[in-house]
């Protein structure tokens, strides 16, 4: 089987973690962030990841595949159970976690922004002008500031969750706060730090920056 992905994609990861987690032997492919032809060939539309079955077959939605992938030998994450209040922590901190990943997704050297065409395909996408990106850079620690206001209710879903093994909470969650870790001066609770290097350390999917860590 092989998988499309980026690298700097959150759904990609999420697939990511649980090739990792039960060591699949899954062929990489990363796509330059312009390609449109790629993806447009295999499923009508330019989104990853797609995951290409034995069969020929191309299958997207992170979810899916994920699914997929957990039923064959022993599953790692069981029935689909998800905090019913993880999409509304995500909605919420999304106006302050956005504007400071983004811009950093294509400073970083991810195998898919080798290009300056693949950077500018992302930069008008995200920002429609690269002004819009240098704004965001800029304001990166008022929009952390107001994403101290949101660890307190990250704690408690934390709290609530088991942490022995990778569950469907970790699919969804760590991607997004491995993202964050790309800014090199993010401050986190202890509580968000355990959990951010336990998960990375499970899925062999390191952090960019450990972040530094508050009590
Ligand atoms: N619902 C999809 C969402 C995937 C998605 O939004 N992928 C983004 C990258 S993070 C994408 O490929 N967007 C098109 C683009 O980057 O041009 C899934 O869960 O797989």
């Amino acid at each position: 089987m092989q998988l499309y992905i980026y690298e700097h994609c959150p759904y990609c990861i999420r697939v990511l973690m649980l090739i990792h987690t039960k060591k699949l032997d899954i062929e990489l492919i990363v796509l330059s962030n312009d390609d449109v032809e790629t993806p447009t060939k295999l499923i009508g539309k330019k989104i990853l990841p797609i995951l290409i079955q034995d069969n020929g077959e191309a299958l997207p939605e992170s979810l899916d595949i994920i699914h997929y992938l957990d039923q064959l030998g022993a599953s790692s994450l069981g029935d689909v159970t998800v905090d019913p209040n993880l999409d509304a922590w995500l909605s919420e901190s999304k106006a302050s976690r956005d504007p400071i990943t983004r811009p950093r997704m294509v400073l970083h050297p991810f195998p898919e922004f080798q290009t300056e065409s693949a950077k500018n395909y992302f930069i008008t996408k995200k920002f429609g002008e690269p002004s819009v990106m240098q704004n965001d850079l800029e304001n990166s620690e008022k929009y952390a500031e107001h994403l101290h206001l949101h660890w307190p209710a990250l704690i408690e879903l934390l709290g609530k969750w088991s942490d022995n093994s990778l569950t469907w909470n970790d699919i969804i969650l760590f991607p997004r706060l491995r993202n964050l870790s790309l800014y090199e001066a993010l401050i986190v609770p202890g509580v968000v730090h355990n959990y951010m290097t336990r998960i990375a350390a499970l899925t062999s999917l390191p952090l960019f920056h450990l972040p530094t860590r508050l009590g």
